[in-house]
């Protein structure tokens, strides 16, 4: 039988990480509209690469005995300031998943359900790079400064910065943006 209070804690971050899905299919659909085509890019791809850590938990908890449930997710917002202001707001809200991963973690732990605990490291491991990842773009937009002729660059070289890029290239996927 599943631990109940960790089937509802992962629920819980299903709910997350289809709003994460959303939030960058948004930021995507801003960047595209915008002229930020390697942007769009890569927040298309990372938008997808959020419904598949969204299925992930959705699975594990049927595979568990659980029951997964579809959530409903708010509307995100449509409109940005800026690209670099977009960025920002990636790597603060992928410190908020890292908490909630965190928090999750925890769950487990209290309940000793040492297998979830297990399953979760992947998601543990993941944030790490997806906060490094941001960091980096912004750090990059930093050293930039106000130099906007290196934006185009910038970016040309976010349209194969996600390691989902050449896959997608190859499929036509992303191609459109
Ligand atoms: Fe962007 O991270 Fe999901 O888990």
């Amino acid at each position: 039988m599943f631990n109940k209070k960790v089937e509802e804690a992962i629920n819980h971050q299903i709910e997350k990480e289809a709003y994460s899905s959303q939030l960058y299919l948004s930021m995507a659909s801003w960047a595209h509209k915008n002229g930020y085509s390697g942007s769009a890019t890569f927040l298309y791809l990372q938008a997808e690469e959020e419904r598949m850590h969204m299925l992930k938990l959705f699975k594990y908890i049927n595979d568990r005995s659980g029951h997964a449930i579809v959530p409903k997710v708010d509307q995100p917002p449509t409109e940005f300031e800026s690209i670099s202001k977009i960025y920002e707001q990636v790597l603060t809200h992928e410190r908020h998943i890292t908490a909630s991963i965190n928090n999750l973690v925890g769950v487990c732990i209290d309940e000793r359900d040492f297998t979830t605990n297990m399953f979760l490291q992947w998601y543990v491991q993941e944030q790490i790079e997806e906060e490094a990842n941001a960091q980096g773009i912004i750090d990059r937009l930093h050293l930039m400064g106000s130099d906007s002729s290196l934006m185009y660059m910038f970016d040309k070289d976010m349209g194969v910065f996600h390691p989902a890029a050449a896959a997608a290239k190859g499929k036509g996927a992303a191609s459109e943006a």
